[in-house]
């Protein structure tokens, strides 16, 4: 018998995950990548439907631990821009500008926000005086826009891009490290629920956010190999704000520079990592949280015996309806066969299908999307049943998808091992000496990239670095990337 892990590597999104991925976003309504400007992106009914839901969870979750929604323009000046060095080093190939024309014929370029420190600092300049106005928590949820060099793929790399950024400002730098750590488990907390799997990496200094202090990236799995950075967390020390000058009067009197963070969540790219880790051959498979349509109920017609069948389905259909989103798919011209298969593309976690047996024994047949399991329990548990089975779903959904993750990792000690697991679509766990140079080498032979160490737990290197032999520093992981 074959293992699991052989039949999930199976999969086609194992084996031809481009072509298996942009059917789907087509055939499942997520988006359309069609529109004739490259990088940006149609979200059809269910990708918008979805990246909706995810945004509701998230923003909850931020309002809760004192985020205050507000909201910025989308433009900057080129002065703005440019205050902090490293910060516009990082981005001046990338930004899109608009031209503005003055009255008397004089010309202005105006930046759009490819990120909004720029835009949301001299603000913050302006509304900190004294340690009473800090920690100041905002967040938006706002498109921003980048004109990529790297080749674009809808969803991973767009350059129009959904996304929440949160940005805070703190009186001393253990304030900023403790938001560091709220700032993680906000965004751990939603992609768990999202049953997503990623490893929590601080990023090496060359690969942090311009104008950081140093990085953590959620790195989710992707079946082709690269993995798919869904979210960041940056802390930005007093970089900025001695750029921008937002200082503040301190306890004792004196004033000093507040200490910031931001943090981005890549909607477009959790939606992404939603289709890429749950879905199959049969099309989305969607955490019940995020799903459009929750349960579907499909009558099977018999002549003769329509009515009584109809008749139960809606009574099923009303029981269930006010706790799920539910359809009764009573559509006459498309047999039972094209509504299941239409329902799987679609990843409806639960189908319900009555036929007059069902009525007959006062039952219905349930299936589940994920493992495609059918069972059968009284008309009268319905309710509890359909429960039950999203809880199974979701705690499966979750712990199939971090066995995958795991599974992916492969130890490397030379550089021989780790260009195999990266030719084999997985992730290289190595041992590095922290130097740029090795870094390159690892890039050059090895064919991944450094995308830096654990973060929530601690490594040792055991053995020396894999490019130059000298003393390790520390495990890093190595791995393709969008
Ligand atoms: C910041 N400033 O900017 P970050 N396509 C899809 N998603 C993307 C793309 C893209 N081209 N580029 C970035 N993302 C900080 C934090 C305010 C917020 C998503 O950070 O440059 C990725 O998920 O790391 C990325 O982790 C997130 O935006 C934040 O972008």
């Amino acid at each position: 018998m074959a293992s699991e892990s052989q039949q999930v590597t199976s999969l086609e999104k194992f084996s031809n995950f481009t072509e298996w991925f942009d059917q789907l976003l087509l055939n499942a309504k997520i988006a359309d990548n069609r529109f004739p400007v490259k990088g940006f992106l149609v979200y059809l009914e269910n990708g918008a439907y979805i990246m909706e839901r995810i945004r509701r969870m998230l923003e909850e979750k931020l309002e809760e631990t004192g985020h205050k929604l507000t909201l910025f323009p989308l433009v900057t000046t080129q002065e703005l821009f440019a205050k902090e060095a490293e910060h516009i080093k990082g981005f001046s190939r990338e930004v899109f500008t608009i031209e503005q024309k003055g009255e008397k014929g004089a010309e202005r370029v105006l930046i759009v926000r490819p990120t909004s420190e720029t835009i949301m600092y001299p603000m913050f300049k302006l509304w900190i005086r004294s340690h009473a106005d800090l920690p100041l928590k905002v967040h938006q949820s706002v498109n921003v826009y980048r004109y990529e060099t790297k080749a674009t793929r809808p969803l991973y790399r767009v350059r129009e891009i959904p996304w929440n950024e949160a940005h805070t400002a703190h009186e001393s730098p253990s304030d900023a490290e403790r938001q560091v750590r709220e700032a993680i488990e906000i965004y751990s907390q939603v992609l768990r629920e999202l049953g997503i799997s990623f490893l929590l990496l601080k990023r090496p200094d060359f690969d942090k956010f311009a104008g950081a202090v140093y990085s953590i990236a959620f790195d989710s799995w992707n079946p082709d190999g690269k993995v798919n950075q869904v979210a960041t967390v940056h802390n930005l020390g007093r970089n900025f704000s001695k750029a921008y000058d937002i200082t503040f009067e301190k306890r004792d009197g004196s004033r000093g520079y507040v200490y910031q963070l931001c943090y981005g969540f890549g909607y477009s790219r959790v939606l992404a990592a939603i289709i890429a880790q749950h879905g199959d051959d049969r099309g989305l498979v969607l955490p019940p949280s995020v799903a459009p349509t929750q349960v579907v109920i499909v009558p099977i017609l018999f002549k003769g015996q329509e009515r009584e069948v109809m008749d139960y389905a809606n009574k099923v259909f009303d029981e269930l309806k006010d706790r799920w989103r539910t359809v009764l798919d009573d559509r006459e011209d498309v047999t039972p066969g094209e509504k299941f298969y239409y329902w799987e593309m679609m990843g409806v976690p639960i189908r319900i299908e009555i036929g007059p047996k069902e009525v007959i024994e006062e039952k219905v047949t349930l299936t589940r999307r994920d493992t495609l399991e059918r069972t059968q329990c009284s008309r009268f548990d319905v309710s509890r049943e359909v429960e039950r089975l999203m809880e199974n779903l979701m705690q499966n959904l979750r712990e199939r998808s971090e066995r995958m993750l795991y599974q992916l990792i492969i130890d490397a000690k030379t550089m021989e091992e780790a260009s195999k697991a990266i030719d084999n679509k997985c992730i290289a766990r190595i041992a590095w000496c922290g130097s740029i140079d090795c870094a390159e080498k690892i890039k050059e032979n090895v064919g991944g990239e450094v995308r830096g160490e654990r973060y929530d737990i601690a490594e040792h290197p055991d053995r020396p670095c894999i490019a130059c032999g000298q003393t390790a520093k520390t495990i890093v992981y190595v791995a393709r990337a969008y």
